[in-house]
């Protein structure tokens, strides 16, 4: 039998991996803070999803598109949202209050599945309040299936839920989906926020990409801040918030208790 020791060989595949970090509940969120530009107060986390098995082997970037193809993550979906809810509920016990919880979930959740029942069931039961929960998806998540994601964003709304367009640049939506599908905000990918005090064409593009999100009256985060430099830039240009190692990497939940809840 598989167990914990025999991963760092890397000798077995995704599909055991994941069983077997299935079976030992080695699954556990962290949060990565996003905070207020001008002055650094928090605004909220974005959930992020970790094996304790292996963190190498059982990366996020391997591990979602994985179980995106095999259907499993609708489970996995499931397990995430309850999570991250559940852990919100502790975190207000350590005396944050109106903090946001921004949620990642992949297009399949949404087109195979039934999220919003489940997202109303959720936050009935623990007492979550709506407005304070972000659901993040990728611009591409907007062309797969467009009439189901519509209708589901639609629901979302009337529940108070906030929509977030993530990675934002780095797809293929157009420009028109943002009015069509109704999104509260956009994040700024950190391809383009990395470059932001070097490069004038990423410059000029994070500040169209604010100008444009202002205008439409999109709230912003910015992802991917790593120095002063960049902050102040973005201070400058207008975006609201961000979210980045400079401020705090994402942390377990225990982390985020001693350096978040005072
Ligand atoms: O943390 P980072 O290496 O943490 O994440 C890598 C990628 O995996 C990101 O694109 C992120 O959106 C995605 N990801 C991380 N956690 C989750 C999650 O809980 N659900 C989904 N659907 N994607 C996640
Ligand atoms: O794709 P998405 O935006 O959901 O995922 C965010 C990813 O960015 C995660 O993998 C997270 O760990 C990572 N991340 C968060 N802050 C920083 C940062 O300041 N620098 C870098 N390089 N990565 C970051
Ligand atoms: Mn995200």
């Amino acid at each position: 039998m598989l167990n914990a020791e025999d991963i760092k060989y890397e000798q077995f595949s995704l599909e055991k991996i994941f069983e077997l970090a299935l079976r030992n509940d080695s699954f556990y969120m962290c949060y990565q803070p996003i905070v207020s530009t001008n002055n650094s107060r928090l605004i909220g986390f974005e959930a992020l999803i970790r094996s304790r098995i292996n963190d190498v082997r059982l990366r996020p970037d391997n591990l979602i598109p994985y179980v995106e193809k095999t259907g499993q993550i609708i489970e996995l979906g499931s397990w995430i949202l309850k999570q991250c809810l559940v852990d919100y509920k502790r975190l207000e016990s350590y005396g944050l209050k109106d903090f946001t919880m921004s949620i990642n979930i992949s297009p399949i959740q949404i087109i195979d599945h039934d999220v919003t029942v489940e997202i109303n069931d959720l936050i009935n039961e623990l007492g979550v309040c709506p407005k304070n929960i972000k659901l993040e998806l990728t611009e591409t998540a907007l062309i797969s299936d467009s009439n189901k994601i519509s209708n589901t964003f639609a629901r979302l709304r009337e529940m108070g839920i906030k929509i977030w367009l993530d990675d934002f640049g780095t797809g293929f939506a157009s420009l028109s989906l943002l009015r069509q599908f109704k999104v509260n905000g956009i994040k700024i990918d950190k391809s383009f926020v990395s470059n932001i005090a070097t490069d004038n064409d990423d410059f000029t593009l994070c500040s169209a990409i604010i100008a444009m999100a202002q205008r439409l009256n999109l709230e912003l985060i910015a992802e991917g801040i790593e120095t002063p430099q960049q902050l102040q830039i973005l201070n400058c240009l207008g975006c609201e918030n961000i979210q980045g190692y400079l401020i705090d990497k994402p942390l377990a939940l225990g982390d985020v208790i001693t350096k978040w809840a005072k």
